[in-house]
This record gives C-alpha cells, sequence and structure tokens, in this order.
C-alpha cells in the first residue's frame, strides 16, 4: 500500500535516475570520442549504476502495490567542451539527485510512509558517497590543471576511480547490509 503522492514522487526519482544514466552514457561516449578512455569506462560504469539505481525503485513501487511508470527520457547533450566540464556537469547532477532524494525523505515524514522511508536509507547514503566522490573527481582534474600532459594524466587517475567504484560495488554485492 502506497499514497498516490508517495507513488508520484517515486516515479519522479525513477524519471531523474534514468535520466542520469543516460546523460552520463553520452558523457562516455563523448570521452570515447576523445580518446579519454579511463574517464569513458568509469562513465560507462556509472550510467549503468544509475540504471540500477532506477530498478531498484521500479521493484520497489510494484512490492508495495503502487505503479511504475517507465520514464520518457529526454535527449541529454552529446557535446561537451572539456573533460573538466563533463566532472563539474555530474557533480552539479548528484547534488540535484541528493536534493530530490531530501525531499522524497521530507515526504515519507509528511505522509506517515515509514516503509519508503526504510527503502530510501540506502539511497541516502548512496548520494553522500557518490556526491563525494563526483566532488574529489573534480578536485583532482583541478590539481592536475591544463598542462601539456594532464589528459594523460586525468585518464589514468580515473582508472583508478573506476578500480574504487567496482570494488566498492563488489563489496556491496558480498554484504548488502553493511
Ligand atoms: Fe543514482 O545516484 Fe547518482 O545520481
Amino acid at each position: 500500500m502506497i499514497s498516490k503522492t508517495m507513488e508520484e514522487a517515486l516515479n519522479n526519482q525513477i524519471r531523474l535516475e534514468a535520466y542520469a544514466s543516460q546523460y552520463y552514457l553520452a558523457m562516455a561516449s563523448w570521452c570515447d570520442k576523445e580518446g579519454l578512455e579511463g574517464a569513458a569506462e568509469f562513465l560507462h560504469f556509472q550510467s549503468v549504476e544509475e540504471k540500477e539505481h532506477m530498478m531498484k525503485i521500479f521493484h520497489y513501487l510494484s512490492e508495495v502495490d503502487g505503479f511504475a511508470v517507465t520514464p520518457a527520457i529526454p535527449q541529454p547533450p552529446l557535446e561537451f567542451d572539456s573533460v573538466q566540464e563533463v566532472f563539474r556537469l555530474v557533480y552539479d547532477h548528484e547534488r540535484k539527485v541528493t536534493q530530490s532524494i531530501n525531499d522524497l525523505v521530507a515526504i515519507c515524514y509528511k505522509e506517515n510512509d515509514y516503509n519508503t522511508l526504510n527503502f530510501l536509507q540506502w539511497y541516502v547514503e548512496e548520494q553522500r558517497e557518490e556526491e563525494n566522490q563526483a566532488r574529489t573527481i573534480l578536485d583532482r582534474i583541478k590539481l592536475i590543471g591544463n598542462g601539456g600532459q594532464s589528459l594523460y594524466f586525468i585518464d589514468k587517475e580515473m582508472k583508478k576511480f573506476l578500480a574504487a567504484a567496482q570494488a566498492k560495488e563488489a563489496a556491496d554485492a558480498a554484504d548488502p547490509g553493511a
């Protein structure tokens, strides 16, 4: 059992997660085109993660007798000015998602929906980590700067961020309650 207000709010979140998945996929493709293999792999991985975030809500809605709406997704941008711009946009988007999760939590209290509140705890934690990760990447890119070999070093760093994200995913899968 879920209220219409909560159902609609969760469907909005489904749309946002789906857009994040497409957005990061478009960024991955641009990075590939620019020869930034490490950044592309990282963004492909993030894109799949966002799809999983979407599906988790999708299944939750079915479980509580709600209706999960398959979202229409607007065309994301396909061209970017620089790898720095890409990760600034990732950071902006993650902050937007965090705000949206916080709004959902506020609705849970208004609706006395403690099931959904409990379900959303995973997202609260995930957003803290994702926002922190995006900010750290952006800081690292700024630190490396715009020198001659900067793109080479940025791309190398991105492979390390990917390895860390993959290790975290493996740890979460091994111990989902942690
Ligand atoms: Fe779905 O966590 Fe990023 O946006």
